[in-house]
């Protein structure tokens, strides 16, 4: 599912409950954020480090354990997978969660960085994905958390499976548990990753990629000269 579609059946679930949103990812859609309460969200950490959504979302566990409040963390799986440690801490000290992995296949806002960047510099754009996808294969995110104690379900590819797995986790969390749900976005199987069709065999790689940086580096140096001449002659 898309994760407007994943944004809104998270908010319609927190809707009727009172949810905390501990975390959300980049690209979560404003028209899912109608917070009424202080608690209803937490927030955004100043760094943007990835790895902070899983121990954000357990710190606030902590803090609001016994509150009456369903502590809820969305993250990427980029996110998760950086921090995916913390669930122990969740496990080991009985803090009920929810952790909700989207999971579009990869660290995606680093391919749009490397997208521009590329652009930017000539290089070859159909390179954008590597060093960025996270599949091949794919890390078993469930069994990931399991691993630490968590209960768990997915992949989720329905938004209606996701209203039950949302379910299954509250059931959970109610009991005193831990719960992680793997939601696949459609890009991780279709679209997005399938684009790295790469017009240069694997062998070539360093080489043009060499070139290419080699040719974009003297473009760089060039401009970086030219600005930061121009700012010694600004009066
Ligand atoms: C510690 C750290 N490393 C790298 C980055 C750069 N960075 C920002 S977002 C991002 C990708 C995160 O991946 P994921 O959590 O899966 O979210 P997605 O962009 O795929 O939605 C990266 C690598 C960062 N902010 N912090
Ligand atoms: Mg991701």
């Amino acid at each position: 599912m898309s994760l407007a579609a994943l944004a809104h059946t998270v908010a319609e679930f927190a809707r009727a409950r009172d949810v905390t949103l501990a975390r959300i990812p980049i690209g979560w859609p404003g028209t899912a954020c109608r917070f009424e309460h202080p608690l209803d969200y937490l927030g955004k950490d100043g760094g943007g480090a990835v790895g902070t959504g899983p121990g954000h979302t357990i710190g606030s566990a902590l803090a609001l354990k016994g509150s009456g409040r369903l502590v809820v963390g969305v993250v990427g799986d980029g996110d998760f997978l950086m921090g995916v440690n913390a669930l122990w801490t969740a496990a080991h000290l009985e803090l009920p969660v929810i952790l909700i992995v989207a999971n579009n296949g990869g660290y995606y806002n680093d391919v749009r960085h490397q997208e521009r960047v590329a652009a930017e510099r000539g290089r070859p754009i159909e390179n954008k994905w590597i060093g960025q996808e996270l599949g091949q294969p794919t890390p078993d995110i469930v069994a990931l958390a399991r691993a630490q104690g968590f209960d768990g379900e997915g992949p989720v590819r329905a938004r209606i499976d996701l209203v039950a797995a949302l379910d299954r986790a509250e059931a959970c969390f109610l009991s005193g548990g831990q719960y992680v749900i793997d939601v696949r976005s459609a890009a991780i199987e279709s679209r997005f990753w399938e684009r790295r069709s790469i017009p240069l065999r694997r062998s070539n790689w360093p080489t043009a990629i060499g070139r290419s940086t080699a040719r974009s580096n003297k473009r760089g140096h060039d401009r970086l000269h030219r600005i930061v001449a121009a700012s010694f002659e600004a009066p």
